[in-house]
């Protein structure tokens, strides 16, 4: 199904239930080319939006009731303003997050209808719960004569993961989402949030996102378990640096004078993320000179730091990236994202991408049982109102 029939469909969905003509508005996965687990980290991150998203149709109503239904899952639920709260695992905490930190900041909603669906798999580290709080943050603003900026829109819903889905993530997924452009990326300074578009020029070569079809349950606790270690780490560093304020001030020789001695599993975690953030920044100048070698190998080595030192892969992963490592038509591959499951990222060479399928899909599902899902990842602007 292309987007525009699933926008389309929210639509005529809603006019079924609801009657009239609901505001439409579509949020977009993302990519992440480097620098992983950098952003809560105050350090830099070079995502994308891609072509596959999040639909919402919404309306207002006149009473405070909020009604969702979610086409994927054949699933309804209702409740009022009053009455909103996180439910454990549910795909409406992604939408109710969102309007609770709407009401915590003051802004007047009313009850509404809303309808969700897309083609942003789940669990594959593309940030699908990412694109549902910012379509629903973006509609509700318009559908309500909020006038939220998106700066804002994000932090809602950055907030409302926290909150109500009880992961800490950092901005980069809602950034990528909210404030995406075709065929750039984006170079985001998470602390001061200056970012620049870089053009994403591939000549020859795609984006193939290889996706493992794993989800394990550790990724948010071991996510949330992971911030803390490096909070663990500044606050060992700050001791003798009181100036330092993240990892982001942070270099490797502080961490191998102030964490080494002290917490070796800290120091490994710590080290990553400083090494990953300098990675980010020589990556990106390889790819505004055009030296997708340089960025490839980088991206390889990026890999094995979230694999060894940062112990947020898992076996399919380390699968997927080592059975490409060899491969001339492929120039980098990491897993992206979070970790403990999802989608590697590769840069393949177009001519080759289907001969690389072909051969890596069989020894895949011989090594793992499971069915290798490629996905060929455009880059597509960011949230808008269709
Ligand atoms: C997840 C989070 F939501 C992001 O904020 C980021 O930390 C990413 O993992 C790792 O780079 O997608």
């Amino acid at each position: 199904m292309n987007q525009p029939e699933i926008a389309k469909k929210v639509a005529r969905v809603y006019t079924e239930n609801w009657g009239g003509e609901p505001l439409l508005a579509r949020s977009p996965g993302r990519v992440n080319i480097i620098g992983e687990h950098t952003d809560y980290n105050d350090g830099f991150v070079l995502p994308a939006a891609i072509d596959k998203a999040v639909y919402v149709a919404a309306g207002r109503r006149n009473d405070d009731r909020i009604e969702l239904k979610a086409v994927e899952f054949n699933d309804s639920y209702s409740t009022s303003l009053d009455a909103i709260a996180p439910r454990e695992g549910q795909w409406t905490n992604y939408i109710l997050g969102v309007v609770d930190q709407f009401r915590k900041r003051g802004h007047q909603l009313g009850g509404f209808n809303l309808v969700i669906d897309g083609d942003i798999p789940f669990g594959a580290g593309l940030s699908s719960s990412a694109a549902v709080e910012c379509a629903t943050a973006f509609a509700l603003s318009e559908l309500f004569g909020l006038n939220v900026p998106r700066e804002e829109l994000i932090r809602v819903a950055q907030k409302a993961e926290h909150e109500f889905a009880g992961v800490l993530c950092g901005i980069m997924d809602q950034f990528a989402s909210m404030f995406g452009k075709k065929d750039h990326v984006v170079r985001l300074d998470c602390r001061s949030m200056d970012y620049q578009y870089v053009p994403l020029r591939l000549d020859g070569y795609k984006l193939l996102l290889l996706n493992t079809n794993v989800k394990h349950s550790l990724s948010s606790s071991e996510y949330n378990v992971r911030r803390q270690q490096c909070e663990a780490g500044v606050d060992m560093v700050r001791q003798k640096y009181p100036e330092v304020k993240s990892l982001r001030d942070v270099t490797v020789p502080m961490l191998d004078e102030c964490v080494r001695d002290t917490d070796e599993l800290v120091y490994r975690r710590c080290k990553y993320v400083v090494e990953e953030s300098e990675r980010l920044l020589e990556g990106c100048a390889d790819l505004e000179r055009g030296d997708l070698t340089a960025l490839g190998m980088k991206m390889f080595r990026t890999h094995r730091g979230l694999s060894d030192e940062y112990e947020v892969s898992c076996p399919e992963l380390d699968f997927l990236v080592n059975a490409v490592r060899e491969n001339d038509a492929v120039l980098g591959a990491r897993m992206m994202g979070g970790g403990f499951g999802g989608c590697t990222i590769n840069i393949v060479r177009e001519d080759a991408i289907d001969a690389l399928v072909n051969e890596l899909a069989p020894k895949y599902k011989e090594a793992t049982g499971l069915e290798l899902t490629p996905i060929i990842a455009g880059i597509e602007e960011g949230t808008s109102r269709l």
